[in-house]
């Protein structure tokens, strides 16, 4: 089967997570991914967070699936000249360093276009160019607090509180992954090659577009009705946190199963859909509430919506997570069980769909990963090893025209 992006090839010159985690959804589509690192120690989390000494991370492995690695040092004039020859031969670049660090190695947006005008430039940073902190390096965690994720993640009587999912890495990798193919559509329109940057501060905002809106709502009503400060509680003049609130329409809330005295994920979220009031008390066997004018609408209930969580809560206590959601289904009401990643990773249909994927790597043996959670249905991508550091040297030099000899002499001044 020929994949989609089979013919593209990419400069990869990304590290960490959130421009590996875009360049390795496009290999996975059949993008020739050559990953550029530093000879003798390559992308810092091939070392970060070992648990096999001598083996690549899954810091690594888990991020630089399907791709070639490719030892250059290109602040050696003899690297440079190698990216050189692959920039013109290439269709995209993509990276992720620092602000400024690619103008100083002296390949600018100016000196890449006039390389290869065809060539995609696509780049994350912290914040947008223009930006008064576009000076600043940026990791996960202070996205999430630059985007409007922290302060609005966590529960009102506690600090400002960091998502485990990342969103500052992985999601800013998918907004640009989405601004690459965009432009490469847009070459086959234009002939012309463009830059594509993508901030994580902005990626992590377009996720929370929703509180963005509350604020305005805020703003205009004075409250907002569906958070654990409505009716009881106060408002300040910026949105608060929620704890485990809805944030749409529908009320939620984490609840207790079976089991949560030891068990720190014993839990379901349930939520109460408003069109689906009746079946939610048919199934907690609570018939006299659907016609009770204090249950009986959305706003009746959410002043003593609390009151409502501890009822359900009194019918789970005997049902673990798994048997409350075998009930729940059947009611139509949205309902999942609080998973860990134990749990997930055993899960018999994520293996299956193959989101959860066991990969075997020359080194490691073989070790978990998440592969494409896209579904087509004519591709169904593959996941490979993330290559080791250097595996490719030869191979992608020799297919610029690099004979042994060029390659042995580049070995000797250690740019490669
Ligand atoms: N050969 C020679 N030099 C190389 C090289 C190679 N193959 N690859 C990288 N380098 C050099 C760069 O030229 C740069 O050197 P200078 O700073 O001297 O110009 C340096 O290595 C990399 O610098 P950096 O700023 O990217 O690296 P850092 O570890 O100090 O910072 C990070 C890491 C992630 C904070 C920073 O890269 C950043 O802010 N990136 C943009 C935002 C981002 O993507 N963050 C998410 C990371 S995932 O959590």
């Amino acid at each position: 089967m020929t994949k989609p992006l089979e013919g593209i090839r990419i400069i990869d010159f990304t590290h960490v997570q959130a421009g590996p985690a875009c360049t390795q959804l496009l290999a996975w589509f059949g993008a020739d991914v050559i990953k550029v690192e530093r000879p003798g120690s390559g992308d810092v989390t091939r070392n970060q967070l070992r648990d096999i000494p001598d083996a690549d991370a899954l810091y690594f492995t888990m991020l630089n699936s399907n791709k070639k690695s490719l030892t250059l040092d290109t602040k050696k004039p003899e690297g440079k000249e190698v990216l050189e020859k692959l920039i013109r031969e290439s269709d995209v670049l993509v990276e992720n360093f620092g602000p400024g660090a690619l103008d100083r190695m002296g390949f600018s947006w100016e000196r890449l276009n006039e390389l290869n005008p065809k060539m995609i430039v696509a780049s994350v940073k912290g914040f947008s160019d223009g930006h008064h902190y576009d000076d600043l390096k940026v990791y996960e965690n202070v996205a999430q607090c630059a985007g409007g994720a922290a302060s609005t993640t966590g529960f009102w009587d506690g600090p400002p509180t960091i998502s485990a999912a990342a969103l500052g890495d992985s999601n800013t990798g998918m907004h640009l992954a989405i601004g690459i193919l965009t432009a490469l559509l847009g070459r086959d329109k234009t002939g012309k090659g463009q830059k594509v940057a993508v901030s994580m501060q902005d990626s992590v905002l377009n996720l929370c577009r929703v509180k963005l809106r509350d604020q305005q709502r805020l703003e205009r009503v004075g409250y907002l009705e569906e958070y654990p400060q409505y009716p009881h509680g106060e408002f300040s003049d910026v949105v608060p946190r929620g704890g485990n609130a809805g944030g749409g329409g529908q009320p939620g809330w984490v609840l207790k199963c079976k089991g949560w005295e030891t068990d720190p994920n014993a839990y379901i979220y349930f939520t109460i859909q408003g069109h689906a009031w009746e079946p939610i008390c048919k199934a907690l066997g609570k018939p006299e509430w659907i016609d009770d004018p204090a249950y009986k609408t959305a706003e009746a209930r959410q002043p003593h919506i609390f009151d409502i969580f501890k009822t359900i809560e009194g019918w789970l206590a005997d049902k673990t997570k798994f048997e409350a959601v075998d009930i729940l289904r059947k009611f139509d009401i949205p309902c999942a069980p609080v998973l860990t990643m134990k749990e997930l990773a055993n899960d018999p249909s994520l293996r299956a769909s193959g989101t959860i994927v066991e990969v075997p790597h020359k080194k490691r043996g073989s070790y978990l990963t998440v592969g494409s959670p896209i579904k087509f249905s004519d591709l169904k991508p593959e996941v490979t090893a993330s290559p080791l550091l250097g595996e490719h040297t030869e191979e992608v030099l020799a297919s610029l025209g690099y004979s042994k000899q060029d390659i042995f002499n580049l070995r000797e001044v250690k740019a490669v």
